[in-house]
């Protein structure tokens, strides 16, 4: 299998983490920011990444965005299963999972990139890197007031996600696709001291799912 990735996605983590989980071998391909949608376009019709090419026989020639990257990992090999085996906890965690994927990664990709661009430049303060820093924020409109409010949403998540204080899975007794997703999409925030300090909890699980699924630690938790 090879995966279609940024290197630095969090998006892209998410798929790297249940293929680790169900150590599943494969290749990953960085594409250029810009000249990604060369590629992804006439293979996927999107211009987003992750994108899993199965490279077999029978499978299909290309999947698409980091969910339906899940659901196929889990028709391809079962076991370990992401998926929960009571149906009530798996709906809560696909509810989890599209909640943590369509609003709080973008609100963690809002604050991360302020964060980059101002208190956080000296993290990489070289031209190229504060030019892509600028591309990206003009990209997704990040803007004070934008950022403002994906602030505000991280801390609803931080609320909805505070049952990892004290219980290792936030649905159900295993793992599902909530936890790698929420480990996945929140490991950005690793870089700033504020969460750092306020939601110590929310790193201890981001490392021990990494552990758990074989994955390198973000930036800011390597040891
Ligand atoms: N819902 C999508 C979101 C993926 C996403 O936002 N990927 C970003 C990188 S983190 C991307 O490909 N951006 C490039 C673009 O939109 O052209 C998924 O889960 O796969």
């Amino acid at each position: 299998m090879l995966l279609l990735q940024f290197s630095t996605s969090h998006y892209c983590r998410k798929a790297r983490l249940a293929l680790g989980y169900k150590k599943i071998t494969y290749q990953v391909e960085n594409l250029t920011p810009g000249l990604h949608i060369l590629k992804l376009k006439p293979l996927t019709g999107l211009t987003t990444i992750p994108v899993l090419l199965p490279q077999k026989a029978g499978e299909p020639e290309a999947v698409a965005d980091s969910t339906r990257i899940f659901k196929y990992l889990e028709t391809y090999q079962s076991d370990p299963p992401l998926l929960l085996p009571d149906t009530t906890q798996q709906t809560q965690a696909w509810l989890l999972e599209d909640w943590l994927d369509e609003s709080i990664g973008t609100a963690t990709r809002f604050v991360y990139y302020n964060y980059r661009a101002g208190e956080g430049k000296s993290i990489d303060s070289s031209l190229s890197s504060q030019l892509v820093i600028n591309v990206v924020r003009r990209q997704y409109g990040i803007t004070s007031a934008s950022v403002e409010l994906a602030a505000q949403r991280l801390e609803t998540a931080m609320n909805v996600l505070s049952c990892w204080k004290t219980q290792p899975y936030l649905v159900g007794d295993r793992l599902s696709v909530a936890d790698i997703t929420a480990a996945a999409l929140l490991s950005p925030l690793a870089l700033i001291p504020f969460y750092r300090q306020t939601y110590p909890w929310l790193f201890e699980r981001i490392v021990t799912i990494h552990n758990i699924c074989g994955e390198t630690l973000p930036p800011g938790l390597e040891r």
